[in-house]
């Protein structure tokens, strides 16, 4: 598809300077570059600003509900296998409502990629804390400062099990998209987190504040170590964001573990009606 294939009749609705932009520029991007449409990919997001991203990419899409995009994602990749699989979700959305299906989808490596719009605050319901808002900073929640401590998100795939484990930031636009196809690529359940500034409510996590404080991972950072990876993962500070590909491993992915699809995806069977008809008649 082209970018003007890949246009609907919305106009995106974010705040001028807000992340979601950027990544949304850079998944049609990606899409453009390695021929998604409609015949190979499927959309899912989450309920929140990032949501709103399937409004503005006309591929096949389902919004789902609050932090229920992965169920949805694994479940369309086990109907059908052949489609690239991606769920946008939110930082509040995906660690918070959705924490258990993140842990479960990454431990049981389905082959979906994750993107995660990470602006460390609930921004859709206008700048709460989420679980990935950092100890101590002042939201509309939490007027004298955040007094819990957050979860490291790329800590916790690689905990769970994911299989390809990455940060991003979204202002680096063409890095972004480099690591949305890399991802894709990746046989596996894959997370990108993807910092990105909500320009409205978070006035701590600051395009200037990325733009001073990242860095890349080195040729001498080895991805598949995963000690290394896990400590990296808990590297975050002054002058010391780290951005790059973490973690990466080969293993079956919870797909090729099913005979049922091994050959060909389910959506190519024949439905077995025999038996099903004396069931349906039971409930009409
Ligand atoms: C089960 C449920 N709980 C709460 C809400 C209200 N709600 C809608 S969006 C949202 C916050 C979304 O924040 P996040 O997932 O971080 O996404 P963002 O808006 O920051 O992109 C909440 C709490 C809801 N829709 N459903």
């Amino acid at each position: 598809m082209t970018q003007e294939e890949l246009k609907t009749p919305f106009t995106p609705n974010w705040c001028p300077g807000c992340g979601n932009l950027n990544i949304w520029a850079a998944f049609k991007n990606a899409a453009v570059q390695e021929g998604w449409d409609n015949t190979n990919t499927a959309l899912v997001a989450g309920i929140g600003c990032h949501g709103h991203i399937l409004n503005f990419v006309k591929l096949t899409s389902f919004e789902g509900l609050h932090g229920r995009a992965l169920p949805v994602a694994s479940g369309i990749k086990m109907a059908n296998n052949r489609l690239n699989v991606f769920a946008h979700v939110g930082d509040g959305d995906c660690l918070g409502e959705g924490g258990n299906h993140f842990v479960h989808s990454a431990r049981r490596n389905h082959d979906i990629t994750v993107l995660l719009h990470d602006n460390t605050l609930y921004a859709l319901t206008t700048g709460q804390t989420s679980p990935a808002t950092e100890r101590g900073m002042k939201t509309k929640s939490t007027p004298a400062g955040n007094p819990d401590d957050p979860v490291y998100p790329l800590a916790w795939a690689i905990a769970s099990g994911a299989t390809f484990v990455a940060r991003a930031y979204s202002g680096h636009m063409d890095k972004l998209m480099n690591l949305i196809i890399e991802a894709n690529n990746h046989k596996g359940f894959a997370l990108i987190d993807i910092l990105q500034p909500c320009v409205t409510f978070n006035k701590v996590c600051t395009h200037a504040m990325y733009q001073q404080n990242t860095y890349y991972l080195g040729d001498d950072y080895d991805p598949t170590n995963k000690k290394e990876a896990f400590m990296k993962a808990y590297e975050f500070g002054e002058k010391k964001i780290p951005l790059g590909i973490f973690y990466r491993e080969e293993k079956p992915t919870l797909e090729e573990g099913y005979v049922q699809i091994a050959e060909k995806p389910l959506i190519d069977n024949e439905p077995k009606l025999e038996g099903l008809t004396d069931l349906f008649k039971k409930y009409t």
